[in-house]
């Protein structure tokens, strides 16, 4: 059949797709991708070309079939908190219920991050008025783990406005640590039972060197910038992320969902296109990274497409390096 879903080739083509963040639901791979608006709006480091309006659930049987795109499951004019921004989004499902996670800018400008409901995994979803009480920044991703506590990690630089809540509330030209300072790590705040407030204070991540040293500001090959991601192998919790500015995905361990995280290496080397972003998954006993390039448009930003590719562990629990071709 030709249009079955390869490794490293666009999940789809009849759309821009990007930040995808799979999952199996009910024995099916679930993606829940951005999906890029082609414009010719302004295009700068605070992410104004990432312009997006709405969310598509992409899904596949397996590797062999076809994906499938089940829609416009969300739009910008039905969240009534929302203003602009429709950045990278996640799903989780507890409580008979699936929950897609998703930030945007607020009436006052803010990244704030929200959720929405529906009673299937490919939606449609319907929003809650407001957003999460305390969210900020972007980039949710959800882990429901063994015991179905839920956490939920996020943030991310420049655009996605972490730096400016070190103080705890929004200072509008606040800037990010010096370069011999410890970097910013992700958020990381509970969820409560029903999924749809945080139960606790969020409390940033710390990441650190194999000597327990915190990864420095101006570490840049090995910083947190954004698009973080958790999942869990052999009792252990990774953290994966974008580098932002050196456009790779790495990723560091820890015994518990909190941290401290101690960085382990690469992923995925960089990718054609600035954004780097993806999310692990483990479908029929293997492996899989899915993430996003540019190569769909030739490389035009802001007009991405998502892949996957097949990631593996060595023995010690490192996962081995995927080179980008
Ligand atoms: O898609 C918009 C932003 O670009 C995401 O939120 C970031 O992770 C980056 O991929």
């Amino acid at each position: 059949m030709e249009n079955i879903t390869k490794p490293n080739k666009p999940i789809v083509n009849h759309i821009y797709t990007a930040d995808p963040s799979a999952h199996v639901f009910e024995g099916k791979l679930y993606i829940y991708p951005s999906h890029d608006l082609d414009h010719n709006g302004p295009s700068n480091d605070n992410g104004d070309q990432y312009a997006m309006e709405d969310y598509h659930v992409l899904s596949m049987d397996n590797f062999n079939s076809p994906c499938i795109d089940h829609g416009e499951v969300l739009h910008l004019r039905d969240i009534p908190w929302a203003k602009q921004q429709l950045w990278a989004p996640d799903a989780a499902y507890k409580n008979n219920t699936y929950y897609l996670f998703f930030p945007a800018r607020d009436k006052d400008n803010i990244f704030r991050i929200g959720v929405a409901t529906s009673t299937k995994p490919e939606g449609p979803f319907t929003p809650q008025d407001s957003y999460i009480p305390g969210s900020f920044s972007i980039d949710p991703a959800v882990l429901v783990d063994e015991d179905q506590k839920a956490y939920m990690y996020y943030g991310g630089l420049w655009g996605g406005q972490l730096e400016k809540w070190q103080t705890g509330t929004f200072v509008p030209d606040a800037e990010g640590p010096a370069e011999n300072e410890p970097a910013l790590g992700p958020i990381i705040a509970e969820l409560s039972e029903d999924m749809l407030t945080f139960k606790e204070k969020p409390q940033e991540i710390s990441i650190v060197d194999e000597d327990g040293n915190p990864i420095l500001a101006g570490d840049e090959e090995r910083r947190f910038f954004e698009g973080a991601w958790v999942h869990k192998y052999n009792g252990n919790y990774y953290l994966s992320y974008s580098t932002g500015t050196t456009h790779s995905i790495v990723y560091a361990i820890s015994e518990k969902p909190e941290g401290p995280y101690i960085y382990k290496g690469k992923i995925l080397t960089p990718v054609l296109g600035w954004t780097t972003h993806h999310s692990i998954v483990e479908f029929n006993d293997k492996w899989y990274l899915f993430y996003h390039d540019c190569s769909l448009s030739g490389g035009v930003n802001h007009k991405r497409s998502v892949k996957y590719s097949e990631l593996k562990y060595n023995e010690d629990g490192t996962i081995q390096t995927i080179e980008y071709k």
